[in-house]
This record gives C-alpha cells, structure tokens and sequence, in this order.
C-alpha cells in the first residue's frame, strides 16, 4: 500500500483537521500535545502526520518532506505556492488578514511604516493602491508594534477582534478572507495518484459534511 505522510501544525488547524480526518479513518494514536513525537503514527498504517510550524507546512511538502499538508491561506500567500497543489478548501481556522492600527487614528501623510510577519502580502497590498509603504519584519506580537511608536500599523490575521480591542487597535482595511487548504506534493500527486486522489475526495466529503 501507498504511504502517505501528512505535515500540519499543532493548535486550532490540528484540532479542526481531526474531524476531517477521523472521517477518513485516519485517528492519531498519540495527541501532540501530550507527546513530544513529530512523526505521528495512526489507526491508518500506511498514513503518519509530520507535526511542523505552520509556517513550514508548505516547504515541507513542496519539498516532499511529506505528501500533503494543511496550511492557512495567509501561510500559502506568503510561501507563493511553488510546487504545491492546492486542491481543496477545508473551511476551518477561517479568518481575515487586516491592517490594523490604533483606534480612531488616521494614516499618516507621509510614508508609513507597517509591522508584520506577512511581508509578502503586505508589499502586493499596498503596490495595488500605489501607495509606498515601509515594511518591518516581526515574527510575532505584532499589536505591540503601533504601542511603542515601531509602525504606524500592523497586517495581522484577525478572528474575534478581541486581541486588536485589548490593545487598542481597531482594524482598518480588509486584505483577504483565510482559511486552511490542503496542498499537495507535485510528484506525490503522480506517483501516489490512487492514495492522493481517494484521499482528496473522502475529505472533500468530510468537508461537505461539516457544511
Ligand atoms: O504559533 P506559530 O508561530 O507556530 O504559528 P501560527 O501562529 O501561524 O500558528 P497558529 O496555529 O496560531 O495559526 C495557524 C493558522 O490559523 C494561521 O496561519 C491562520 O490561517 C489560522 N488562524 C485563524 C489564526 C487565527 N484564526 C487567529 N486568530 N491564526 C492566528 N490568529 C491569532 C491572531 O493573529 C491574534 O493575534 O490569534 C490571535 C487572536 O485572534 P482574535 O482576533 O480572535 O483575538
Ligand atoms: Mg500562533
């Protein structure tokens, strides 16, 4: 039989991959929270999860570190794609990507200054409205930018808002709706085709289901 070896990250894409998988007859036998394991065995004995940082799920699988992976939407915009399938939307771990700044304040005149860990995506946003901006590179708490007088604002994922609130920052303009995807290896799709593409269509079930 076919091996297949899937990269994901641990937190909210892991929890709400579960179900999907658990309707494909694929059950981890450990939890990664519990184990310090990143090769994760499971109830499928050809199948294994890779438990990596969600931001090295698609080079581990455009490298072929492993078959298929699931990763945010903002994670793929910002890793480009090359080399990955992107063949189905799991609508899970949905949320926006935003610039964000503090409440009731307006851009400044001149050049801004914006702090994020989506440089990628930050630079394709503001070319679009011509607008020149400076980019900061975080790698994380990115709301404490704008508090310390680092950026004038952020571009961050936001989901309940309640983290920009607490700060406050209030978000300013939409950039893109996110949610997870699953990718796949080129090569992995030709020479695993029945594994892959039975795999793909017990999760777009899966995903249907879930509505
Ligand atoms: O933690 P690590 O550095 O390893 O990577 P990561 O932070 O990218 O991983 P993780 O597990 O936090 O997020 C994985 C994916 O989940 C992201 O790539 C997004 O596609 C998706 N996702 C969905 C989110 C959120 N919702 C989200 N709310 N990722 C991050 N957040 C952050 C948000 O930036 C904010 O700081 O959670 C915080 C709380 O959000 P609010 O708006 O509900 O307060
Ligand atoms: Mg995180």
């Amino acid at each position: 039989m076919q091996q297949l070896t899937i990269a994901l990250s641990k937190g909210r894409i892991f929890k709400e991959t579960m179900p999907l998988l658990a309707q494909a007859g694929i059950r981890p036998l450990e939890e990664p929270e519990n184990s310090r394991k990143l090769i994760l065995p499971t109830s499928r004995e050809e199948v294994r999860l890779l438990i990596v940082r969600a931001s090295d799920v698609p080079t581990y699988v455009q490298y072929g570190g492993a078959d298929l992976g699931v990763a945010g939407k903002d994670v793929l915009m910002e890793h480009g794609g090359e080399g990955l399938y992107e063949p189905l939307d799991l609508r899970i771990a949905r949320c926006k990507l935003m610039v964000a700044g503090p409440v009731e304040e307006v851009p400044p005149h001149g050049r801004m200054r914006v702090a994020t860990k989506y440089v990628n995506s930050t630079r394709r946003h503001f070319a679009r409205q011509g607008r020149q901006v400076e980019i900061i590179k975080l790698y994380g708490s990115m709301e404490l930018a704008p508090l310390v007088g680092l950026a004038d604002c952020i571009v961050d994922v936001v989901d309940t808002g309640n983290t920009l609130r607490a700060n406050g920052l209030e978000p300013k303009e939409h950039i893109a709706d996110i949610s997870s995807r699953l990718i796949v290896n080129r090569a992995s799709m030709k020479m695993k085709h029945e594994a892959v593409t039975d795999f793909i269509h017990c999760l777009e079930e899966a995903v249907r289901d879930h509505g």
